[in-house]
């Protein structure tokens, strides 16, 4: 009986980006955190979201019939407790191997790396004192997490973990809290997120990153309170972890301001640190064996994207949704191989530096760090002169980059001369030195 008021939850379960538009929008807040570990995380720019699940094992197809997002599966596939409590066991991750994902996420050009531990499933993708719907329900290796945090660190990349406080599965979590009972089972639930968030700190080494989501439902958006205690309490048990605006019930933006899913910001430099997510398909975060959409966005426009953050001050997390069997999909591991070779040469463009706004007839992204500005053109100009408004100094001299060579360009004031034929054939990047 139970299980079945639960399904019901689950079937109306709304799904989030219906909410977003009507989601209030925080206080700006006076000042950027800016610490080493903030300035670490700004500087690292490009990170590699990775959704990884029981609901990896459905694939977005549940008898016959196709969901959106794959890791939705559940509440919009309406399956049971007693159906979706067989997906463990085909959850092998037998061909998982955490050195090649992590050496993957570093041939992409990642600085940092953000797995799902806990989906709005509820399952955990570790062994949990605290919960049976974890591993040991699966033949995947109790370890997973600890192997990939340590692989991602050995790589000298960041680690960081997503957590879902919405959970389909605990019986003490509400969604809405209509009684003192529904508020007594809300606040155990709070303390089990506490216990699991502070054993995910003890057991997989320095966390640098929590991703919190799932906070849209009446229980939690409308008492923030809760929201407040548990970010104090995340500070608490890992000192210096930079968390995303999804731990607070939308009255503040924590550290960052991480509402730009699958969008990005159009015309301003957004006044908060900032970090949109994305998908290689459309609207799918887990694996889908039939994505929906129209088709596989292309290496040149996820670039596009990764510029367009870091020229606007934001980070880039681009998202793979690994098979069950912990294999990363051709589609995927093609699209970081070729996002990968161009950030080898011309990431420079992008790592540790600050987004600028230059007026120009030209279109490019415009980067800047110490002395140096970077013009990324995805286009290549229609005309071979440049010019451009709004430097904070004058071009001492500027270049046109090429596989780590560097070929000089002839400057005329504010103007810089390309050549004919582009170099590079997803992007272009002119790096230009002011004079001091
Ligand atoms: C959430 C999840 O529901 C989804 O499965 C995925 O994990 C994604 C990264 O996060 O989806 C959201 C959450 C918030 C918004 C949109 C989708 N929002 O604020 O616009």
């Amino acid at each position: 009986m139970k299980s079945l008021v639960r399904f019901t939850l689950v079937g109306l379960a709304i799904v989030p980006s219906l909410l977003a538009a009507q989601t209030p929008k925080p206080p700006i807040p006076t000042a950027r955190r800016e610490d080493a570990a903030m300035n670490k995380w700004r500087e690292n720019r490009f990170g590699l979201f990775i959704h990884w699940g029981v609901y990896s094992v459905p694939g977005g197809i549940w008898n016959g019939k196709r969901v959106g997002a794959a890791e939705w599966i559940q509440a919009q596939g309406k399956i049971s407790p007693i159906d979706y409590a067989k997906f463990p066991a085909d959850f092998t991750a037998k061909n998982f191997n955490a050195k090649n994902w992590a050496k993957a996420a570093k041939q992409m050009g990642a600085k940092y790396v953000v797995i799902t531990t806990k989906h709005h499933d509820g399952f955990c993708l570790w062994d949990s004192k605290y919960t049976d719907w974890d591993l040991q329900k699966s033949p995947a290796p109790k370890d997973l997490l600890k192997q990939l945090a340590d692989a991602v660190r050995a790589e000298g990349m960041d680690f960081g973990v997503y957590y879902s406080i919405l959970d389909w599965h605990h019986p003490d979590y509400r969604t809405n809290l209509k009684s003192d009972a529904d508020r007594k089972a809300f606040e155990r639930y709070i303390v089990y997120m506490k216990s699991q968030l502070k054993e995910l700190v003890d057991t997989l080494g320095p966390i640098k990153v929590f991703w919190f989501d799932g906070r849209w439902e009446p229980s939690y958006k409308e008492n923030p309170t809760y929201g407040a205690d548990l970010e104090k309490y995340c500070r608490q048990i890992c000192p210096g972890v930079v968390i995303n605006d999804r731990i607070r019930a939308y009255d503040s933006y924590a550290d960052y301001d991480s509402g730009y899913e699958r969008k990005l910001p159009e015309n301003e430099l957004p006044p908060v640190n900032w970090e949109a997510c994305m998908t290689m398909p459309e609207g799918t975060w887990g694996y889908h064996s039939d994505p929906p959409g129209n088709g596989w966005k292309t290496p040149q426009t996820l670039l596009n994207m990764l510029l367009k953050c870091a020229s606007k001050n934001g980070n880039f997390l681009l998202n793979i949704g690994p098979k069950p069997d912990g294999t990363i999909r051709k589609e995927e591991a093609e699209r970081m191989k070729a996002v990968g070779e161009w950030m080898r040469f011309y990431g420079n463009a992008v790592y540790g530096t600050q987004g600028l706004v230059l007026k120009s007839t030209t279109k490019f992204y415009a980067t800047r760090k110490k002395d140096s500005i970077y013009l990324t053109f995805f286009e290549w100009p229609e005309t071979d002169r440049v010019t451009i408004e709004g430097l904070p100094s004058n071009i001492a001299s500027a270049q046109l980059l090429d596989h780590g060579k560097g070929s000089g360009l002839k400057v005329e004031g504010n103007t810089i001369i390309l050549p004919m034929t582009p170099p590079e054939k997803l992007a272009n990047v002119v790096e230009i030195k002011l004079k001091q």
